[in-house]
């Protein structure tokens, strides 16, 4: 139904199949749009190589976001290759693991940095550089990924809920600015999803449990559910939708209790 086809988009953030980054790129694929990846790192390479060639006609390209000279790197690339860019997604976060739990009130000012570099700055630095493709793609959007613990408090989630909330006012702020350029931006707050980044998170598996029971819909949500609704997001069906959080949880955020 929603049809992609003759627009590109570019990844970031895919670790493996279970990545939600990669269960967009599935649902974009489907809808035809024609993928460019990223990986941070030697180690990934690999693993998304093997992933972006199921995906006919795929670009891949190193890309650490601390590196400003790998982020100028990948869109000169695919300036090169695309010429243009419908669609940015930002699927990336990271945290020391010691700022993962125990008290918030012990994060450290370089572990603050760290989450907030990586899990917040980036989307202003990549938005920046994807710009002017974004632009002349004719209607460009961006999508980032994010969490309710940006909103209200999540036992262990500490350092990362604040980079989140930074995350989510900076997804604002995009909008203002690129609005006037025809560029949209918008986040997904994502009920919890076992990924390589939530696993061996203390306490998860009951962390899906409880949200499993306490939400509306009973259940948790899937990889699918959350790439179709980037689909929607990179669609003209969202022509009017910036600057906004969409939360995919199966309702869990609605409940009080
Ligand atoms: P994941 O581990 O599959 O993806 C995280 C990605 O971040 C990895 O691909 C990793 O390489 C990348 N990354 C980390 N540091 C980087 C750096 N310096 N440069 C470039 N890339 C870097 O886990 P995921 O759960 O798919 O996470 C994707 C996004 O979804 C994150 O923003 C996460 O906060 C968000 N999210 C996850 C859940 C969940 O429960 N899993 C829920 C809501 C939102
Ligand atoms: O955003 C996330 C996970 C982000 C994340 C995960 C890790 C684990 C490995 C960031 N940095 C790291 N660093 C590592 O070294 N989620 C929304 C999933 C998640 O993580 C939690 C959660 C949920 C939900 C951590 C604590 C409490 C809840």
């Amino acid at each position: 139904m929603i049809d992609l086809t003759g627009k590109t988009g570019v990844v970031f953030g895919v670790a493996n199949k279970r990545s939600i980054a990669w269960g967009i790129a599935q649902s974009l694929a489907a809808a035809g749009m024609r993928l460019a990846f990223t990986y941070q790192g030697e180690r990934l390479r690999e693993n998304v190589a093997e992933l972006a060639a199921t995906l006919p006609g795929s670009l891949l390209f190193p890309c650490d976001v601390t590196s400003e000279a790998e982020i100028a790197a990948v869109f000169a690339g695919l300036e090169r290759e695309l010429g243009a860019l419908a669609l940015l997604v930002h699927s990336i976060g990271y945290a020391e693991r010691a700022d993962l739990e125990g008290s918030f009130t012990a994060t450290s000012r370089a572990g603050f940095l760290t989450a907030h570099e990586i899990s917040a700055y980036s989307l202003v630095g990549l938005a920046r550089a994807a710009a002017p493709l974004l632009e002349k793609s004719g209607p460009g959007s961006v999508i980032a990924m994010t969490y309710y613990g940006s909103e209200k408090v999540a036992p262990n989630y500490n350092v990362m809920g604040v980079a989140k909330a930074s995350l989510e006012a900076s997804v604002r702020y995009l909008a203002a600015d690129l609005g006037p350029r025809g560029i949209r931006v918008n986040a997904i707050s994502a009920g919890p999803v076992n990924t390589l980044a939530a696993r061996g998170i203390k306490g998860f598996t009951g962390m899906l449990q409880h949200a499993a029971e306490k939400a509306p819909l009973r259940r948790n949500v899937t990889l699918k559910e959350i790439g179709d609704t980037a689909a929607f997001l990179a669609s003209p069906l969202a022509s009017g939708i910036t600057g906004e959080v969409i939360y995919v949880d199966c309702g869990y955020h609605i409940m009080a209790v």
